[in-house]
């Protein structure tokens, strides 16, 4: 269901308004025009669980648990595969470029059954990859481990019991042939990303014995190599969670560690570090160690809260990373918060353009400031930086949706709202 693209801003407005940032670019040696071609060309990666609060499609009904929690309740979330897509058709509409989906294995079609964990199959998510198909997008994937009755204790991978290990292991294997057989059919490589919830509240007196789990359990899940050309694959760390204050297995040190020694890709999410951290700068420290690195692009306030991303100075520093680095061959962006208290539909497009329009920034980056430092002139680069920050971005902006087809500015509001108010009708029986 596509909505509608009526009243856009003035088009001629913001066509000679580009027209003079283009100038203004110019001057200081930076094409806005070969900045939009490049933009047009990165896919941002969508992800489902903001469509429903991370509930998923099974017939099990769970808690959430593994420390992750959406709060808020505004009414009208996905509650089945064809409502969480016909939302994510509302958000791609207002989006400029072609774009991935990010989906979890508890969003599987399982027809009403109770297909637990250890039995997932591709023909599960046989509608979601004819719906990418058909839109020409990208798949996405991770293993769910977590809101299920084999996790409740908070212990997956590196649990002591072997039983739970070899579950778990299984569902893992399992999705990296779900994950390959998105990369088959879409044409363009899946990446499939592990996260797991594994820690303690209170101080552990083993450190090492369930780390020692966990890389066994690891190399079970990677022992059939995939053609890295359909399906990657992901480790995610993170610093701590609820109820896994202190102690998380899967610390950033062990899955670098891993990554580094296995090859595989390093997840690096922007919630899952000391707030005065800068993820930005893990980015070329990693780089010449690890094949590739997934960025799970989120907001924390305070704590991991997976707040809607937003344009902040550390989204900045991470898309000016990438791109002043030449990384963007060997990172994959993805969005990954749940918020619930504002549309979710929204919420997607919100987070998307926030990004998109970091990356501009850093493609528009003006050289003389890299230039200024090659030469030794910090005092020129400081000034330039901050220079820079008053450039007529936002006019580049506003032309690049219009150019791709998408509302510039706020006018996206307007057709994300005649979406809202059907589905709402549709699925609460309240008029919003
Ligand atoms: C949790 C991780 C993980 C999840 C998603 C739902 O802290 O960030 O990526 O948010 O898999
Ligand atoms: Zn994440």
């Amino acid at each position: 269901m596509k909505v509608s693209r009526s009243r856009r801003a003035n088009p001629s407005a913001s066509a000679s308004a580009h027209g003079l940032a283009r100038a203004r670019y110019a001057d200081v040696g930076v094409d806005t025009d070969a900045a939009l071609r490049i933009l047009a060309g990165i896919p941002v990666s969508i992800q489902c669980w903001q469509g429903d609060d991370v509930r998923g499609f099974e017939t099990r009904t769970t808690v959430l648990g593994g420390g992750l929690a959406v709060t808020g309740s505004h009414p009208g979330r996905a509650r089945t595969p064809d409502e969480l897509r016909s939302d994510l058709d509302a958000a791609l509409a207002l989006i400029p470029g072609r774009h991935r989906v990010n989906l979890h294995a508890m969003y599987g079609e399982f027809g009403g059954k109770p297909v637990d964990r250890d039995a997932l199959e591709p023909a599960h998510f046989r509608g979601w990859i004819d719906w990418a198909r058909q839109r020409g997008l990208g798949l996405d994937f991770n293993p769910t481990c977590f809101a299920h009755a084999r996790a409740a204790d908070g212990s997956t991978l590196s649990h002591r019991d072997a039983g739970i290990r070899r579950f778990w292991i299984e569902h893992c294997r399992r999705s990296r042939k779900v994950g390959l057989a998105m990369g088959r059919a879409l044409g363009t490589a899946c990446v499939t990303n592990l996260w797991i919830p594994d820690g303690s509240k209170d101080t552990p007196a083993d450190r090492r014995g369930p780390r020692e789990r966990l890389e066994e359990s690891l190399d079970a899940v990677f022992a059939d190599p995939l053609p890295p050309r359909y399906n990657v694959d992901a480790v995610e760390p993170k610093l701590f969670g609820i109820g896994a204050e202190s102690y998380t297995v899967g610390s950033h040190d062990f899955y670098l560690g891993y990554a580094v020694k296995n090859r595989k890709w390093l997840c690096l999410d922007t919630g899952h570090y000391h707030p005065t951290e800068s993820l930005a700068d893990k980015l070329s420290a990693v780089a010449s160690s690890v094949p590739g690195v997934l960025l799970h692009v989120s907001r924390g306030v305070r704590w991991d809260s997976d707040h809607v991303v937003t344009l902040t100075d550390e989204l900045l520093a991470v898309a000016r990373e990438v791109v002043a680095n030449d990384q963007l061959g060997r990172v994959r962006l993805g969005l990954d918060y749940f918020d619930a208290s504002i549309n979710r539909v929204a919420a997607w497009v919100i987070g998307a353009r926030a990004l998109q329009r970091a990356l501009l920034a850093a493609l528009l980056e003006p050289p003389a400031i890299r230039e200024a430092e090659a030469a030794g002139d910090l005092t020129g680069r400081l000034a330039l930086q901050e220079e820079a920050k008053g450039l007529p971005m936002g006019a580049v902006w506003d032309r690049f949706c219009e150019m791709m087809d998408v509302p510039v500015g706020a006018a996206w509001l307007t057709a994300m709202r005649a979406h809202d108010r059907r589905v709402t009708e549709e699925r609460t029986g309240l008029s919003p």
